[in-house]
Protein backbone atom coordinates (compact mmCIF):
# COMPACT_ATOMS: atom_id res chain seq x y z
CA UNK A 1 0.00 0.00 0.00
CA UNK A 2 2.74 2.39 0.96
CA UNK A 3 4.60 2.10 -2.53
CA UNK A 4 1.18 2.49 -4.03
CA UNK A 5 0.74 6.09 -2.46
CA UNK A 6 4.28 6.57 -2.79
CA UNK A 7 4.10 5.97 -6.76
CA UNK A 8 1.28 8.05 -7.19
CA UNK A 9 3.01 10.93 -5.59
CA UNK A 10 5.33 10.31 -7.88
CA UNK A 11 2.89 10.38 -10.90
CA UNK A 12 1.64 13.10 -9.62
CA UNK A 13 4.47 15.39 -9.94
CA UNK A 14 5.92 14.27 -13.10
CA UNK A 15 2.22 14.76 -14.66
CA UNK A 16 2.73 18.67 -12.76
CA UNK A 17 5.81 19.25 -14.22
CA UNK A 18 4.95 18.09 -17.90
CA UNK A 19 1.86 19.50 -17.79
CA UNK A 20 3.82 22.95 -16.93
CA UNK A 21 6.52 22.36 -19.73
CA UNK A 22 4.15 21.36 -22.30
CA UNK A 23 1.22 23.86 -22.24
CA UNK A 24 -1.81 23.08 -23.13
CA UNK A 25 -2.25 19.08 -24.08
CA UNK A 26 -5.23 17.67 -25.86
CA UNK A 27 -7.96 16.13 -23.80
CA UNK A 28 -7.76 12.16 -24.46
CA UNK A 29 -10.58 10.04 -23.83
CA UNK A 30 -9.32 6.47 -23.76
CA UNK A 31 -11.62 3.70 -24.52
CA UNK A 32 -10.77 0.54 -22.63
CA UNK A 33 -12.48 -2.78 -23.57
CA UNK A 34 -13.30 -6.13 -21.41
CA UNK A 35 -15.59 -9.05 -21.70
CA UNK A 36 -15.83 -8.73 -17.23
CA UNK A 37 -18.37 -6.32 -15.93
CA UNK A 38 -18.06 -3.85 -13.24
CA UNK A 39 -16.69 -5.26 -9.91
CA UNK A 40 -14.52 -7.50 -11.66
CA UNK A 41 -10.70 -6.85 -10.94
CA UNK A 42 -9.60 -6.58 -14.59
CA UNK A 43 -12.60 -4.13 -14.82
CA UNK A 44 -11.52 -2.31 -11.22
CA UNK A 45 -7.86 -2.04 -12.22
CA UNK A 46 -8.55 -0.36 -15.44
CA UNK A 47 -11.23 2.06 -13.71
CA UNK A 48 -8.35 2.85 -11.05
CA UNK A 49 -6.37 3.46 -14.15
CA UNK A 50 -8.43 6.44 -15.30
CA UNK A 51 -9.04 7.64 -11.61
CA UNK A 52 -4.88 8.29 -11.57
CA UNK A 53 -4.76 9.66 -15.15
CA UNK A 54 -7.64 11.82 -14.48
CA UNK A 55 -6.43 13.12 -11.11
CA UNK A 56 -2.98 13.72 -12.71
CA UNK A 57 -3.97 15.47 -15.45
CA UNK A 58 -6.89 17.74 -14.12
CA UNK A 59 -9.84 15.25 -16.36
CA UNK A 60 -7.65 15.84 -19.27
CA UNK A 61 -7.26 12.25 -19.28
CA UNK A 62 -10.16 9.72 -19.08
CA UNK A 63 -10.94 6.22 -19.19
CA UNK A 64 -13.95 4.45 -19.80
CA UNK A 65 -14.29 0.98 -19.39
CA UNK A 66 -16.70 -0.86 -22.37
CA UNK A 67 -17.33 -4.23 -19.98
CA UNK A 68 -19.73 -7.06 -20.07
CA UNK A 69 -19.12 -7.91 -24.61
CA UNK A 70 -20.66 -4.13 -25.08
CA UNK A 71 -17.83 -4.42 -28.07
CA UNK A 72 -17.99 -7.31 -28.70
CA UNK A 73 -15.29 -10.12 -28.21
CA UNK A 74 -11.47 -10.42 -27.61
CA UNK A 75 -10.56 -10.94 -31.03
CA UNK A 76 -12.60 -8.11 -31.92
CA UNK A 77 -10.95 -5.98 -29.46
CA UNK A 78 -7.51 -6.73 -30.61
CA UNK A 79 -8.34 -6.12 -34.12
CA UNK A 80 -10.18 -2.49 -33.51
CA UNK A 81 -6.81 -1.64 -31.16
CA UNK A 82 -4.47 -2.96 -33.75
CA UNK A 83 -7.09 -0.27 -36.63
CA UNK A 84 -7.17 2.36 -33.98
CA UNK A 85 -10.66 2.17 -33.19
CA UNK A 86 -10.16 1.33 -29.51
CA UNK A 87 -7.53 2.76 -26.92
CA UNK A 88 -7.18 -0.20 -24.93
CA UNK A 89 -7.96 -3.64 -24.81
CA UNK A 90 -7.82 -5.83 -21.94
CA UNK A 91 -7.71 -9.56 -23.76
CA UNK A 92 -6.32 -13.33 -22.73
CA UNK A 93 -3.24 -14.33 -22.79
CA UNK A 94 -4.90 -17.42 -25.10
CA UNK A 95 -6.03 -14.96 -27.80
CA UNK A 96 -2.70 -13.11 -28.26
CA UNK A 97 -0.90 -16.23 -28.49
CA UNK A 98 -2.18 -16.87 -32.39
CA UNK A 99 -1.14 -13.14 -32.75
CA UNK A 100 2.76 -12.85 -31.61
CA UNK A 101 3.49 -16.72 -31.28
CA UNK A 102 6.11 -16.67 -28.12
CA UNK A 103 3.25 -15.96 -26.07
CA UNK A 104 2.02 -19.61 -26.54
CA UNK A 105 4.85 -20.56 -24.06
CA UNK A 106 2.48 -19.20 -21.31
CA UNK A 107 -0.92 -21.14 -22.82
CA UNK A 108 0.24 -24.51 -22.63
CA UNK A 109 -1.13 -27.16 -19.59
CA UNK A 110 1.03 -27.08 -16.41
CA UNK A 111 4.13 -24.87 -17.23
CA UNK A 112 3.59 -22.52 -14.43
CA UNK A 113 4.10 -24.51 -11.00
CA UNK A 114 1.98 -22.21 -8.85
CA UNK A 115 1.00 -18.38 -8.68
CA UNK A 116 4.06 -17.25 -7.36
CA UNK A 117 6.15 -19.15 -10.26
CA UNK A 118 4.12 -17.32 -12.71
CA UNK A 119 4.42 -13.53 -11.14
CA UNK A 120 8.50 -14.24 -10.92
CA UNK A 121 8.49 -14.75 -14.94
CA UNK A 122 6.09 -12.32 -15.88
CA UNK A 123 8.34 -9.72 -13.93
CA UNK A 124 11.08 -10.75 -14.89
CA UNK A 125 13.25 -11.01 -17.85
CA UNK A 126 11.18 -13.15 -19.56
CA UNK A 127 7.78 -12.10 -19.22
CA UNK A 128 8.57 -8.26 -20.00
CA UNK A 129 10.63 -9.19 -22.94
CA UNK A 130 7.69 -10.94 -24.63
CA UNK A 131 5.54 -7.72 -23.72
CA UNK A 132 8.15 -5.66 -26.28
CA UNK A 133 7.20 -7.94 -29.33
CA UNK A 134 3.86 -6.97 -29.17
CA UNK A 135 4.90 -3.62 -30.70
CA UNK A 136 5.39 -5.34 -34.30
CA UNK A 137 1.80 -6.64 -34.14
CA UNK A 138 0.35 -2.89 -34.25
CA UNK A 139 0.24 -3.29 -29.93
CA UNK A 140 2.19 -1.33 -27.08
CA UNK A 141 1.70 -3.54 -23.74
CA UNK A 142 1.00 -1.97 -20.48
CA UNK A 143 1.06 -5.32 -18.65
CA UNK A 144 0.07 -8.47 -17.34
CA UNK A 145 -2.65 -8.76 -15.17
CA UNK A 146 -3.94 -11.98 -13.32
CA UNK A 147 -6.40 -14.70 -13.93
CA UNK A 148 -5.45 -17.41 -12.06
CA UNK A 149 -5.69 -21.00 -12.69
CA UNK A 150 -8.37 -22.35 -15.14
CA UNK A 151 -10.08 -25.47 -14.31
CA UNK A 152 -12.99 -27.58 -16.16
CA UNK A 153 -16.77 -27.60 -15.28
CA UNK A 154 -19.33 -29.31 -17.11
CA UNK A 155 -23.24 -30.15 -16.94
CA UNK A 156 -22.96 -33.57 -17.83
CA UNK A 157 -21.03 -35.52 -14.18
CA UNK A 158 -18.42 -34.69 -11.79
CA UNK A 159 -14.57 -34.83 -12.67
CA UNK A 160 -13.00 -36.83 -10.16
CA UNK A 161 -10.70 -38.30 -12.51
CA UNK A 162 -9.62 -37.66 -16.04
CA UNK A 163 -11.48 -40.72 -17.80
CA UNK A 164 -14.15 -38.55 -16.58
CA UNK A 165 -13.83 -36.26 -18.88
CA UNK A 166 -13.96 -38.85 -21.88
CA UNK A 167 -15.88 -37.55 -24.78
CA UNK A 168 -17.19 -34.39 -23.41
CA UNK A 169 -17.15 -31.43 -25.60
CA UNK A 170 -15.35 -28.66 -23.52
CA UNK A 171 -15.41 -25.07 -25.18
CA UNK A 172 -11.90 -23.40 -25.26
CA UNK A 173 -10.32 -20.15 -26.06
CA UNK A 174 -9.89 -19.53 -29.73
CA UNK A 175 -6.19 -21.42 -29.51
CA UNK A 176 -5.08 -24.64 -31.39
CA UNK A 177 -3.10 -25.49 -27.85
CA UNK A 178 -5.88 -25.29 -25.85
CA UNK A 179 -7.96 -28.12 -28.53
CA UNK A 180 -5.25 -30.15 -28.53
CA UNK A 181 -5.40 -29.65 -24.81
CA UNK A 182 -8.85 -31.08 -23.90
CA UNK A 183 -8.17 -34.07 -27.22
CA UNK A 184 -5.54 -35.37 -25.01
CA UNK A 185 -7.01 -35.24 -22.02
CA UNK A 186 -9.61 -37.47 -23.59
CA UNK A 187 -12.49 -34.63 -24.23
CA UNK A 188 -13.44 -33.10 -27.28
CA UNK A 189 -12.08 -29.32 -27.40
CA UNK A 190 -14.38 -27.06 -29.22
CA UNK A 191 -13.18 -23.34 -29.60
CA UNK A 192 -15.92 -20.89 -29.03
CA UNK A 193 -16.43 -17.11 -28.31
CA UNK A 194 -16.52 -16.15 -24.84
CA UNK A 195 -19.53 -14.04 -25.34
CA UNK A 196 -22.15 -16.54 -26.45
CA UNK A 197 -20.55 -19.52 -23.98
CA UNK A 198 -23.34 -18.88 -21.43
CA UNK A 199 -26.28 -19.71 -24.56
CA UNK A 200 -24.00 -22.12 -26.27
CA UNK A 201 -23.89 -23.96 -22.55
CA UNK A 202 -27.54 -23.68 -22.01
CA UNK A 203 -28.70 -25.38 -25.68
CA UNK A 204 -25.67 -27.72 -25.27
CA UNK A 205 -23.64 -26.83 -28.01
CA UNK A 206 -20.96 -27.59 -25.78
CA UNK A 207 -21.01 -29.98 -22.24
CA UNK A 208 -18.82 -27.59 -20.43
CA UNK A 209 -15.90 -24.97 -20.72
CA UNK A 210 -12.87 -24.55 -18.36
CA UNK A 211 -12.06 -20.86 -16.58
CA UNK A 212 -11.16 -19.08 -13.02
CA UNK A 213 -13.80 -19.64 -10.07
CA UNK A 214 -14.86 -15.76 -10.63
CA UNK A 215 -15.64 -15.98 -14.28
CA UNK A 216 -17.47 -19.33 -13.50
CA UNK A 217 -19.64 -17.21 -10.95
CA UNK A 218 -19.29 -14.04 -12.54
CA UNK A 219 -21.15 -14.60 -15.85
CA UNK A 220 -23.60 -17.80 -13.97
CA UNK A 221 -22.14 -20.47 -15.95
CA UNK A 222 -22.49 -22.41 -12.88
CA UNK A 223 -26.37 -22.34 -13.41
CA UNK A 224 -26.05 -24.27 -16.94
CA UNK A 225 -23.00 -26.28 -16.15
CA UNK A 226 -23.23 -27.34 -12.46
CA UNK A 227 -19.89 -29.67 -12.00
CA UNK A 228 -16.42 -27.51 -11.51
CA UNK A 229 -13.52 -29.49 -10.56
CA UNK A 230 -10.21 -27.74 -9.38
CA UNK A 231 -7.84 -29.76 -12.25
CA UNK A 232 -6.28 -26.10 -12.36
CA UNK A 233 -4.63 -27.05 -15.88
CA UNK A 234 -3.47 -23.45 -17.21
CA UNK A 235 -2.67 -20.76 -15.34
CA UNK A 236 -2.85 -18.10 -18.35
CA UNK A 237 -2.46 -14.18 -17.62
CA UNK A 238 -4.30 -11.42 -18.78
CA UNK A 239 -2.70 -8.86 -21.05
CA UNK A 240 -3.72 -5.29 -21.56
CA UNK A 241 -2.60 -3.50 -24.54
CA UNK A 242 -2.64 0.13 -26.33
CA UNK A 243 -3.91 0.75 -29.86
CA UNK A 244 0.37 1.49 -31.41
CA UNK A 245 -1.80 3.91 -34.01
CA UNK A 246 -3.12 5.88 -31.56
CA UNK A 247 -0.18 5.88 -29.02
CA UNK A 248 1.83 7.01 -32.03
CA UNK A 249 -0.11 10.36 -32.35
CA UNK A 250 0.63 10.66 -28.66
CA UNK A 251 3.03 13.41 -26.92
CA UNK A 252 5.62 11.78 -25.10
CA UNK A 253 4.64 12.84 -21.55
CA UNK A 254 0.62 11.58 -22.08
CA UNK A 255 2.60 8.19 -23.27
CA UNK A 256 4.86 8.19 -19.81
CA UNK A 257 1.41 9.31 -17.85
CA UNK A 258 -0.48 6.21 -19.15
CA UNK A 259 2.88 3.59 -18.64
CA UNK A 260 2.79 4.62 -15.25
CA UNK A 261 -1.49 4.46 -14.55
CA UNK A 262 -1.32 0.79 -16.10
CA UNK A 263 1.84 -0.34 -13.73
CA UNK A 264 -0.07 0.83 -11.20
CA UNK A 265 -3.75 -0.32 -12.75
CA UNK A 266 -1.60 -3.88 -13.04
CA UNK A 267 -0.29 -3.92 -8.85
CA UNK A 268 -3.70 -3.18 -8.35
CA UNK A 269 -4.96 -6.11 -9.92
CA UNK A 270 -3.33 -8.75 -8.40
CA UNK A 271 -4.40 -7.35 -5.10
CA UNK A 272 -7.86 -7.50 -6.24
CA UNK A 273 -7.39 -10.76 -8.14
CA UNK A 274 -6.51 -12.76 -4.88
CA UNK A 275 -9.29 -12.11 -2.40
CA UNK A 276 -11.78 -12.26 -5.37
CA UNK A 277 -10.72 -15.67 -6.15
CA UNK A 278 -11.40 -16.81 -2.33
CA UNK A 279 -14.82 -15.26 -1.97
CA UNK A 280 -15.77 -16.73 -5.52
CA UNK A 281 -14.84 -20.42 -4.15
CA UNK A 282 -16.43 -19.53 -0.98
CA UNK A 283 -20.21 -18.22 -2.50
CA UNK A 284 -19.84 -21.07 -5.21
CA UNK A 285 -19.81 -23.58 -2.32
CA UNK A 286 -21.84 -21.51 0.34
CA UNK A 287 -24.60 -21.65 -2.37
CA UNK A 288 -24.37 -25.70 -2.20
CA UNK A 289 -22.69 -25.83 -5.56
CA UNK A 290 -20.71 -28.98 -6.16
CA UNK A 291 -16.86 -28.04 -6.11
CA UNK A 292 -14.26 -30.62 -6.59
CA UNK A 293 -11.08 -28.87 -5.05
CA UNK A 294 -8.95 -31.78 -4.31
CA UNK A 295 -8.06 -34.07 -7.21
CA UNK A 296 -4.78 -35.99 -8.02
CA UNK A 297 -3.44 -33.70 -10.80
CA UNK A 298 -0.85 -36.48 -12.05
CA UNK A 299 -2.78 -37.99 -14.88
CA UNK A 300 -3.56 -34.58 -16.01
CA UNK A 301 -0.16 -33.84 -16.38
CA UNK A 302 1.19 -36.61 -17.46
CA UNK A 303 -1.68 -36.89 -20.37
CA UNK A 304 -0.70 -33.49 -21.59
CA UNK A 305 3.23 -34.00 -22.06
CA UNK A 306 2.84 -34.12 -25.58
CA UNK A 307 1.01 -31.18 -26.28
CA UNK A 308 3.63 -29.11 -23.86
CA UNK A 309 6.44 -31.26 -26.69
CA UNK A 310 4.54 -30.37 -29.64
CA UNK A 311 3.57 -26.60 -28.81
CA UNK A 312 6.56 -25.88 -26.69
CA UNK A 313 9.23 -27.37 -28.94
CA UNK A 314 9.40 -24.28 -31.19
CA UNK A 315 10.16 -21.91 -27.94
CA UNK A 316 11.93 -24.81 -25.88
CA UNK A 317 14.64 -22.34 -24.61
CA UNK A 318 12.12 -20.28 -23.02
CA UNK A 319 10.44 -23.29 -21.19
CA UNK A 320 13.26 -24.21 -19.92
CA UNK A 321 14.20 -20.50 -18.81
CA UNK A 322 10.94 -20.46 -17.29
CA UNK A 323 11.56 -23.93 -15.11
CA UNK A 324 14.69 -22.55 -14.34
CA UNK A 325 12.87 -19.07 -12.52
CA UNK A 326 12.77 -19.98 -8.50
C1 LIG B 1 -11.51 -15.28 -18.66
C2 LIG B 1 -10.62 -14.16 -19.11
C3 LIG B 1 -11.13 -13.53 -20.37
C4 LIG B 1 -11.36 -14.58 -21.44
C5 LIG B 1 -12.21 -15.70 -20.90
C6 LIG B 1 -12.41 -16.81 -21.92
O1 LIG B 1 -10.57 -13.16 -18.11
O2 LIG B 1 -10.17 -12.59 -20.79
O3 LIG B 1 -12.03 -14.04 -22.52
O4 LIG B 1 -11.65 -16.22 -19.72
O5 LIG B 1 -12.39 -17.97 -21.55
O6 LIG B 1 -10.92 -15.89 -17.55
O7 LIG B 1 -12.57 -16.51 -23.10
Amino acid sequence: MKTLIKSALAGATIAGALTFMSGTASALEIKAADVHGPGYPTVAAMEYMGELLSDWTDGRITVTVYGNMQLGGEKEYLEQAQLGALEIARVSNGVIGPLVDDFNAFNLPYVFRGVDHMHKVLDGPIGQDLLQKLEGSGLIALGYMDAGSRSFYNDVRPINSISDLDGLKIRVMQNPAFVEMVNAMGGNGIPYPFNELYTGLQTRVVDGAENNPPTYLSKNHFEVAKYYTLTEHLMVPEVFVFSKVIWDTLPEEDQKLIRKAGQMAAVKQRELWAAKETEALEKLKADGYEIVMEIDKTDFINATAGVRQKFGSQYSDMIEAISAVE
